[in-house]
């Protein structure tokens, strides 16, 4: 395919140096948000970004893994590519968790990585790093530019293949020689990549066999995935949904593809899904499975996954199709796309009222519980507070653990693109500098940072942003004094041998918010809560809430590992 180039995308007349052509091409592509972070490989471009007054803001992190994660947070709540920039050698390096994130959970970020110059690459220079041979399994794309007449072309193509089919991150390492090399000539940007035509549309057949499938269901249920958000589909999946009244469970990441309080919506499914979601998936005889990847957070024990069901998956990503679940209807295509095809066939089917009655009453019967004490605040209800000060509607980032999964089960998202979390990777550090990205790409939404004591230290330096570039990020700190998912397995799995689980030691997190100028608060107790939530929403800035939770608090219902999605525990008090 050809990408059109139009005349006003031609680049500048010269002379320029590389940098400068880097800059240009910047803004040639829209960005108006940059996440990095400097060093010596990179002055050249950093000068630039000075001389030439990069119309772009350029965000400075505290730590490059803070710029990449800001970044996916960025992605995620506006659609649009997360840009970062970091040095050679450890700037580069630092990037590696954030790069895996971004492909795991199908992130779209362009970053650019300095490099040594060209000719002194493989002698092991200084802050030189093989970032093409290190990125190149975590990657969907990646380049080095070792002529400068390719690099408008590259940018071009890094772009387009970050954000398109299935989005994930593309790195461009950029020689400091290729940077500093000052050029005359204007260089194309035309490209043709025919090694990468994602398949948008869905076949007719497909869709006809699939329509087909569903004109006979007795049982039928949606599993709505990530996909369907990447592809703005959320408006056609409610509408095929209330059409053929399809109960429709989430995944990790489809959160707010349906809005929680719908009637069809059953919330999420898997590991710590509800009840009544993992049964419907069970108990189906049509699994129409739309963007999602049969993760085995979400399947558990493969062979007692939906046993009687016909699976039709919908993936824009072919090879995960038949990758963990057999399917009898593949469909390759964008999520909108097929849910369109599927909308223009009029389907008679039979009515499913037993199957509701049966999922209806799994709700009432086991829905998601728990139990409050006067010794500290239940995480759980404190999310259901906060759903019902926000309406379900801010955008909320989390990090990894427990409070993840309650935050998962107890926000109840009812918009898409405001529920950010690291799914697939599970990278502990990954919510508070998300908060950031999605704050500085939704600057008029309210962004609430939902994280653990523990993964908040992991990132925590990048409080220094919300007072540098004025950020009204909430950070609540669901503090267990404790790794406490890991304290959890070690309770169920290892006899309760509490192996470096206990953060016996952490810091005041109050007074080290007010050290970077933040207004921080400790609340104790579930009456100081309630007063505390409307404090930190109404507040005009940023807050850093100390939230002391019940230490020995786990995460149910849970399907344990090995077991089926049918075998859940701790499902009742
Ligand atoms: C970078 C990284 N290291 C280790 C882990 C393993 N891990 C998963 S959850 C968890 C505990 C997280 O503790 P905290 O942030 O306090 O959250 P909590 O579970 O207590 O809510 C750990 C160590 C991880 N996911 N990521
Ligand atoms: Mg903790």
């Amino acid at each position: 395919m050809k990408a059109e180039v139009k005349a006003d995308q031609q680049t500048e007349p010269m002379p320029m140096t590389g940098s400068d052509l880097f800059v240009e091409l910047l803004v040639e592509e829209g960005v108006d948000t940059v996440f990095g972070y400097p060093g010596g490989a990179v002055l050249p471009i950093y000068d630039a970004l000075h001389r030439r007054q990069a119309p772009f803001k350029h965000i400075l992190s505290r730590h490059e893994q803070g710029a990449i994660f800001a970044a996916e947070g960025y992605a995620r709540t506006t659609g649009k590519p997360g840009v970062v920039i970091a040095t050679s050698g450890p700037g580069a390096t630092n990037l590696v968790t954030g790069i895996t994130d971004a492909m795991m959970d199908s992130l779209p970020l362009v970053i650019f990585t300095g490099q040594v110059a060209s000719k002194v690459i493989g002698t092991d220079a200084f802050q030189e790093a093989d970032v093409l041979g290190v990125t190149t399994p975590i990657t969907k794309y990646n380049y080095q530019v070792d002529d400068i007449a390719d690099f408008p072309r590259v940018v071009s193509e890094a772009f387009y293949i970050a954000a398109t089919g299935r989005p994930g991150p593309v790195v461009v390492d950029i020689p400091k020689s290729i940077s500093e090399e000052i050029t005359e000539k204007t260089f194309e940007k035309d490209f043709y990549l025919p090694g990468y035509q994602p398949t948008i549309k869905p076949n007719p057949l497909q869709i006809i066999k699939l329509s087909e499938a569903i004109g006979s269901a007795k049982q039928p249920v949606i599993l709505a995935g990530a996909g369907v958000l990447v592809a703005e589909a959320q408006d056609d999946l409610r509408e095929f949904a209330e059409k053929y009244d399809l109960p429709v469970v989430n995944t990790l990441h489809g959160l707010g593809g349906l809005p929680r309080s719908h009637r069809l919506s059953l919330g999420m499914g898997g590991m710590h899904g509800s009840y009544a979601a993992n049964m419907a998936l069970y108990d189906s005889d049509l699994l129409i499975n739309i963007g999602a990847r049969f993760d085995d957070r979400l399947t558990g024990n493969l062979k007692k996954f939906a046993p009687q069901a016909k699976v039709a998956h919908i993936d824009i990503d072919p090879a995960e199709i038949g990758k963990n679940v057999s399917t009898d209807i593949p469909i390759v295509a964008d999520a909108k796309k097929a849910l369109e095809a599927l909308l223009k066939r009029n389907i008679s089917m039979p009515a499913h009222e037993e199957w509701h009655k049966t999922i209806q009453g799994n709700s009432e019967k086991y829905p998601l519980w728990y139990e409050q004490t006067d010794e500290a605040i239940s995480p759980q209800w404190l999310l259901k507070r906060l759903t019902e000060y926000t309406n379900g509607e801010a955008v909320v980032t989390t990090d990894v653990g427990q409070h993840q999964m309650w935050a998962a089960q107890f926000y109840e998202m009812e918009k898409p693109f405001n529920w950010v979390t690291s799914g697939g990777l599970g990278s502990m550090g990954f919510g508070f500098p998300a908060a950031i990205g999605a704050q500085l790409g939704r600057p008029d939404d309210l962004v609430i940072s939902i994280t653990g004591d523990g993964g908040f230290q992991m990132n925590m330096q990048e409080l220094m942003l919300l007072k540098a570039y004025d950020l009204p990020v909430k950070v609540l700190i669901f503090n267990n004094a404790a790794l406490g998912m890991v304290r959890q397995w070690q309770e169920s799995f290892y006899e309760e041998r509490y192996s470096e689980s206990l953060l016996e030691a952490n810091p005041d997190f109050v007074k080290m918010a007010e050290s970077y100028g933040i207004h921080g608060i400790k609340v104790e107790s579930d009456s100081e809560a309630e007063e505390a939530l409307k404090e930190i929403i109404d507040y005009d800035g940023p807050v850093v809430a100390d939230f002391r939770i019940i230490k020995k608090e786990k995460v149910y219902p849970m399907i344990a590992p090995g077991s089926g999605i049918n075998e859940m525990i701790g499902v009742t008090k």
